[in-house]
């Protein structure tokens, strides 16, 4: 069977590299829409062999042919059309965070918690690039040795922010090689050699919204609502590839030789860790590919029992694209894409 496809926000970083993995995946898809702003719309974008032009995000671009709808534009764009597209009858996967900590949708990273798809009821989320990977890794130890609490700190490629922030990175390392200051707005302050630690708006506690998601989701992907969390999030001056580094504690202590042999045998993350060869990841390792690589995993010398480790992820592609193509996967396995529920 092949899938009706709307893209919502297909001129984006995320949009543009979701049809690439449809087409590296071999999703079967018989007709794809894109849509987008104004701005973007009459855009020429090819696809298998065809030439299909971005038309404008309307109420009425919805349909109930569409068998699956993404959406990848502003966190207003997935309030105003994912409950229409999910009252057609369409598979919707949200990639803003409109709908993350809603109760009645699932918030899904397919191998760790691909049962949550059962209960949708029209719309999906998807998790933020910097909690996907954090997760990956602390799931295979937490299934063994329940997680208790997490320290993390990133170090976010301006990528995340979209296609006009890697140019804006561009342009300002430009100016500053040439000795000019020239803030591109892309970034809450000048990011060309900087390091900026705000991401999303301030909430009330004095964290920022994007260290708040890593929190929040964390607990809900995990089933694991006591899991504490406290997170720093920083934009760095690279273009692809989201790093971190994490302190995690278990209700049971934890050994580093533990821990290095639960992640090496879990699926979608992989260890590149070999200190006595200086190796482990970098952003680099991972830009454009899928990988969730694991490196500098150690003892947490400040907490006995705990453990501390780097991660690296393309955050365009697992940590967005790549998760959101694993979801239609998982789902049409499940028969939870229309045409396989017999509804038509
Ligand atoms: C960022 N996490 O890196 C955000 C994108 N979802 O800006």
């Amino acid at each position: 069977e092949a899938y009706n496809i709307t893209v919502v926000g297909a001129s984006g970083i995320v949009g543009q590299e979701f049809l690439k993995i449809l087409d590296e995946r071999r999703v079967p898809v018989a007709r794809l829409r894109l849509l987008a702003t104004a701005r973007s719309a009459g855009r020429v974008v090819p696809f298998r062999g065809r030439d299909i032009v971005i038309e404008e995000t309307t109420a009425e671009s919805f349909g109930p042919d569409d068998h699956i709808v993404f959406l990848s534009a502003s966190g207003a764009a997935s309030k105003q059309y994912a409950p229409i597209a999910a009252a057609n009858g369409s598979f919707v996967i949200d990639d803003s965070s409109a709908f993350r900590m809603d109760p009645n949708v699932p918030l899904v990273i397919p191998e760790i918690n691909p049962e949550d798809l059962e209960w949708h009821r029209g719309i999906v989320s998807q998790p933020n690039c910097t909690t996907t990977p954090m997760v990956l890794a602390l799931n295979p130890i937490h299934r063994v040795n329940p997680l208790k609490r997490v320290i993390v700190s990133t170090y976010q490629a301006v990528a995340g922010a979209g296609a006009a922030a890697v140019e804006g990175l561009r342009r300002e390392t430009e100016a500053a090689l040439a000795g000019r200051h020239e803030p591109s707005g892309t970034q809450k302050r000048e990011i060309a050699f900087n390091a900026v630690p705000q991401i999303d708006l301030f909430a009330d506690d004095g964290y920022t919204k994007e260290e708040l998601k890593m929190a929040n989701e964390t607990r809900k992907i995990l089933h694991a609502p006591e899991v504490r969390v406290s997170a720093t999030c920083v934009r760095i001056p690279t273009f692809f590839g989201h790093a971190m580094s994490v302190w995690a504690e278990f209700e049971r202590p934890m050994t580093a030789a533990e821990a290095r042999e639960l992640i090496a045998a879990a699926p979608g993350i992989e260890l590149m860790d070999d200190p006595a060869a200086e190796r482990y990841p970098t952003p680099m390792d991972v830009a454009g590919t899928d990988r969730v690589l694991v490196g500098r995993l150690r003892p947490d010398h400040s907490t006995p029992g705990g453990v501390t480790f780097w991660t690296v992820t393309d955050s365009i592609r697992k940590g967005a694209a790549t998760n959101v193509v694993q979801i239609i996967e998982e789902a049409a396995r499940r028969g939870l894409i229309r045409p396989r529920a017999g509804v038509r």
